[in-house]
């Protein structure tokens, strides 16, 4: 796993480079965003609960039929599953905007997901319908704790929702 900065290192020390101006760049854009970064994760952390609820009732209002008999997420096992991986995506993404990178989404969320879903018939649809409704969530709250530009925090929902639609199909 890694983030923004041993990623950099790796591929330059694979080259045996010194940092170039377009590392320096990217090196300076990571510890020039970090607060903000920072910030949004802790805005997320402490609503996290809060979010995954609001994003699971607005979720099961638009489709209904995910909780109707025959849906993926009925009954109160499957509900619950459904919940807790909501709670996964979100959490997983505050880990990839603190290391600005989304390598941890790929090596620790992403990887055998959509075959696991594909076996058991949750729906990959709804799915990233829930990730995109959290991500609108949280950057709600990061907004609401102080941070003018929220369009970074768009960065590991609509990865993980773009590895999701690409694989399925
Ligand atoms: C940290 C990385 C990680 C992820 C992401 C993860 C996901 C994950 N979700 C699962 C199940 C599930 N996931 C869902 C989710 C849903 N059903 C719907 O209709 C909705 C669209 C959606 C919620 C938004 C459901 C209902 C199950 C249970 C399916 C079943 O057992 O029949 C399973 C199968 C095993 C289990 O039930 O625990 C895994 C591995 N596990 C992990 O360790």
């Amino acid at each position: 796993m890694r983030d923004a900065v041993t990623s950099l290192i790796k591929n330059y020390d694979v080259a045996g480079r010194y940092f170039d101006r377009n590392a320096i760049d990217s090196l300076k854009s990571y510890f020039e965003s970090g607060t903000a970064r920072v910030q949004a994760a802790a805005a997320i952390n402490s609503n996290a609960a809060a979010i995954v609820k609001q994003a699971g009732s607005q979720l099961f209002e638009e489709l209904p039929e995910l909780i109707r008999p025959g849906g993926n997420a009925y009954t109160t096992r499957r509900y619950a599953a459904c919940l807790r991986d909501m709670d996964y995506y979100l959490r997983y993404a505050t880990y990839a905007l603190v290391a600005g990178s989304m390598d941890v989404l790929d090596e620790r969320v992403l990887q055998g997901l959509r075959e696991t879903y594909n076996s058991l018939g949750v729906p990959i649809g709804p799915t990233v319908r829930g990730i995109q409704i959290m991500k609108d969530i949280a950057k709600g709250q990061a907004a609401a704790a102080g941070l003018t530009d929220t369009s970074f925090i768009d960065e590991p929902f609509d990865h993980m929702s773009a590895e999701f639609s690409e694989k399925d199909v």
